[in-house]
C-alpha cells in the first residue's frame, strides 16, 4: 500500500505512545539480558540526552567471529553557555575514566560528549552526572537543545545578562516529564495519568531546536547557524534588547535538491525582558506549524523557507504579548576565538586553549586530558567550552598564570602561539568509529590533513592567513563545514566534497569548489586557488573572501542545496588567466 504522505512519521507516533518519553527504557534498563534497546526506546533515549551506538571498528571483525554488534552510548551532557565549575570539571574527567572510552568531547555547541559507555553503566554515569549538578535532559531529541551564549566570561553587565538570558531560555524550555528523574535518578517508574507538557504537549517539537544568545558584533558561536538566536543590541554601553535570527540550520542530503542548509533569517526585535518570550514564540510556531511527517523536511528552516519569513513574522507578533519591533542593524560580526591570555575584570584573567577537534585526552601528541586536570585541581579555576571545541580557564588571578603555562608545557599542551592559524581555526566532527551517520573519517582524518595543508599554506607565504578549515564525515553539518573558508564533507571513505568561500564570521556560506574528490589530492585541487590568493588578495581578505570576488558574487550567499554544481570548472580559467 503507497505511504501516506501526510501521516505522521514513525518518530511521533512514538513520541505520543511513550508516556512523556518512558517507553520501555526502565525496563530494558533492569533487563540483564539485554545489553541494548530496541524499537522507540532507540528515539525516546535521545530526548534523555543519549544515543546508543556501536563500535564500527569491530563490525567487520566481530561479524567474521559471528558475533553482534559492539554497542555502547553516547552521553551528551547539556551546559548552557558551555560553563562548569571547577568541581563539576574534575567530577566530568573521573566519570570519563570510570565509565566511558576514556575521554571527555567537547562538541560544537558548548557541550561535552562521552562515548563508549556501556548499558550496565548507563544509569549510574547519568546519575553521577545529575549529582554534579548538571544535566542530559534534552541534549538531543525533538527538543531545545543545549542554548549557547558566548563564551568570555566577562563580568560586565552585557555579558552576565547574555548568560542569565542562554539560562533562563534553558530552564524555561526544558521538559517537564518527570520521567527522566524516575528513570535515571530514582529509578522507579511512575504510573501518571494526570500529566502534562505544559509547552511541548505529547509531540514535543517536530525535529530538533537549537538556539544561541550573543552581543552584536560577536558571533563567538556561530549564531546564523541555528533554529533561533538573541542578539543583543548595545546602546551607549547599554544592552537595550535583542535583534532575534530564526531559521538557520546546516544538515543537507546529498543529491537531494530540497535538502539545504540556511543561514538564520532576520526576524525583528524585542526588549530585554522579552527575549526568553521570543525564543519560546519562535518554538510554537514551529511546534504547531512544523512538518510532522517527513523528518528530512522538518526543521524551521523549511517552515520559514516555504511559507516566507514575512508570514512568519505575522504569526510570531499574533502570537505575542509583546512588541516585536524592526530588525536593528547592526556592525559587521566578528569571530574570536578567544585563546590565549584575555582580562575577565579588574582583577581576574582567563586563559583560553586550543583541544584538536574537542577531544580531551591522552595520547602520543600531547596529554591534555593530565593537564587540564592538574590546572583545575591546582588553580581551583572555572571551566568554558567553546563553540569552536575549545576551552578557557577562567577566574584566574595574575599568581595563576605562570603555573598555568608551566602545566601546559609539562604535558606538552601547545600554546596559541605554537599553533599554525589553519590548525588554530579548524575544526571535525566525531564520525568514525562511534557514529552511525558517517560515510567517511573526519576527527580521525583532519590531523594529517590539516597539517598538510599548513605545512603548504606556510610554504606559499599565507601562514598569516586567518581561516577556518572544517571536516565532517557527512553532509549533516556537526562541524559547521559550510559556513567555513575550506570545508571537507564526506562522501564515502577517502572521498569528500570540499567547499570554499564561507568565512569564520559564519554569516554566508560557501560554494562547492570540488566534488567527490580523494582526499589525498587536496592540496593539488587547493592549490591553482591559493596561489592565485597569495598573488592578488588584498589587505586582510581571508581565502573565502577572496573566493567569492573571484566568482563576482556581491550578495552574501545564505544558502547551500543538497545539490550544487561545482564551481571549480568554472574557476580554474580564471585561475589560469591570473
Ligand atoms: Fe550533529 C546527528 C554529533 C552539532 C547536524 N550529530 C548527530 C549524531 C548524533 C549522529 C546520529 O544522529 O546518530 C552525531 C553523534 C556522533 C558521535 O559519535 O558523537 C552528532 N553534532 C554532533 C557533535 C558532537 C559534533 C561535534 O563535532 O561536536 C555536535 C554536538 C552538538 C551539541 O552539543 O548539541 C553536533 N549537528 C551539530 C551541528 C552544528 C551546530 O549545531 O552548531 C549541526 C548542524 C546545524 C543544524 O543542526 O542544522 C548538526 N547532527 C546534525 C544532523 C542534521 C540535522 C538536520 O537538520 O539535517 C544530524 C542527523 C539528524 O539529526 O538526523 C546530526
Ligand atoms: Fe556523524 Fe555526519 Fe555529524 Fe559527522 S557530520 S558527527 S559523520 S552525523
Amino acid at each position: 500500500m503507497a505511504k501516506d504522505k501526510n501521516a505522521p512519521s514513525k518518530v511521533e507516533v512514538a513520541k505520543v505512545e511513550s508516556a512523556h518519553l518512558r517507553g520501555t527504557i526502565d525496563e530494558v534498563l533492569k533487563d540483564p539480558s539485554k545489553d541494548a534497546f530496541e524499537h522507540d526506546d532507540l528515539q525516546l533515549l535521545k530526548f534523555h540526552g543519549t544515543y546508543q551506538q556501536d563500535n564500527r571498528d569491530q563490525r567487520a571483525p566481530r561479524r567474521k567471529e559471528g558475533l553482534g554488534k559492539a554497542y555502547s552510548f553516547m552521553i551528551r551532557v547539556a551546559l548552557p553557555g558551555g560553563v562548569v565549575t571547577a568541581k563539576q570539571y574534575l567530577d566530568l574527567d573521573a566519570m570519563a575514566d570510570k565509565y566511558t572510552y576514556g575521554s571527555i568531547r567537547i562538541t560544537t555547541r558548548q557541550a561535552i560528549q562521552y562515548h563508549g559507555v556501556i548499558k550496565d553503566n548507563l544509569r549510574q554515569t547519568i546519575k553521577s552526572i545529575n549529582e554534579s549538578l548538571m544535566t542530559t535532559l534534552a541534549a538531543c531529541g525533538d527538543v531545545c537543545r543545549n542554548v549557547m551564549a558566548s563564551a568570555p566570561p566577562f563580568t560586565d553587565d552585557i555579558y552576565t545578562q547574555i548568560r542569565a538570558t542562554a539560562n533562563e531560555v534553558a530552564v524555561d524550555m526544558a521538559p517537564k516529564t518527570g520521567a527522566y528523574h524516575e528513570i535515571w535518578i530514582d529509578g522507579e517508574r511512575q504510573t501518571l495519568t494526570d500529566e502534562v507538557e505544559p509547552f511541548y504537549g505529547e509531540t514535543y517539537l517536530p525535529r530538533k531546536y537549537k538556539v544561541g544568545v550573543t552581543v552584536m558584533g560577536d558571533n563567538q558561536i556561530d549564531i546564523y547557524s541555528y533554529d533561533a538566536g538573541l542578539i543583543g543590541i548595545v546602546q551607549d554601553g547599554k544592552l537595550i534588547g535583542y535583534n532575534v535570527v530564526a531559521g538557520g540550520g546546516l544538515g543537507l542530503s546529498h543529491g537531494r535538491a530540497a535538502t539545504y542548509a540556511q543561514i538564520a533569517y532576520n526576524v525583528g526585535f524585542v526588549a530585554v525582558s522579552d527575549g526568553v518570550q521570543a525564543i519560546q514564540n519562535v518554538a510554537s510556531i514551529y511546534r504547531d506549524f512544523g512538518n510532522r511527517n517527513d523528518r528530512k523536511h522538518a526543521r524551521l528552516k523549511y517552515l520559514i523557507g516555504d511559507k516566507g519569513i514575512q508570514w512568519f513574522q505575522e504569526e510570531f507578533k499574533k502570537r505575542a504579548d509583546f512588541e516585536l519591533h524592526p530588525f536593528k542593524e547592526i556592525p559587521a560580526v566578528k569571530n574570536e576565538d578567544w585563546l590565549g591570555l584575555h582580562k575577565q575584570d579588574d582583577e581576574k584573567f582567563f586563559y583560553g586553549v586550543f583541544v584538536e577537534n574537542g577531544r580531551i585526552d591522552d595520547n602520543e601528541k600531547t596529554k591534555c586530558k593530565s593537564a587540564f586536570k592538574k590546572i583545575v585541581s591546582e588553580l581551583g579555576c572555572g571551566v568554558t567550552f567553546t563553540a569552536q571545541q575549545s576551552l578557557l580557564f577562567t577566574g584566574l588571578s595574575k599568581n595563576d598564570l605562570k603555573r598555568l603555562e608551566e602545566i601546559l608545557a609539562e604535558f606538552e599542551v601547545p600554546k596559541v602561539e605554537e599553533l599554525s592559524n589553519a590548525l588554530r581555526y579548524s575544526m571535525a566532527c566525531p564520525a568514525m568509529p562511534t557514529c552511525g551517520l558517517a560515510v567517511a573519517e573526519s576527527e580521525r582524518a583532519m590531523p594529517d590533513v590539516i597539517r598538510e595543508l599548513g605545512d603548504k599554506l606556510e610554504s606559499m607565504g599565507l601562514g598569516d592567513t586567518k581561516l577556518t578549515v572544517r571536516m565532517t564525515g557527512c553532509p549533516n553539518g556537526c562541524a559547521r563545514p559550510y559556513t567555513a573558508d575550506i570545508a571537507f564533507v564526506g562522501r564515502r571513505p577517502g572521498v569528500y566534497h570540499l567547499f570554499v568561500g564561507g568565512r569564520l564570521e559564519g554569516d554566508r556560506m560557501a560554494d562547492l569548489y570540488a566534488a567527490d574528490m580523494k582526499v589525498e589530492d587536496t592540496i593539488s585541487t587547493l592549490e591553482p586557488l591559493l596561489k592565485k590568493y597569495a598573488a592578488d588578495r588584498t589587505d586582510g581578505e581571508g581565502l573565502g573572501d577572496f573566493y567569492q570576488r573571484l566568482l563576482g558574487r556581491s550578495e552574501r550567499r545564505l544558502r547551500v542545496t543538497g545539490k550544487e554544481e561545482a564551481t571549480f570548472d568554472e574557476v580554474q580559467p580564471l585561475v589560469q588567466l591570473g
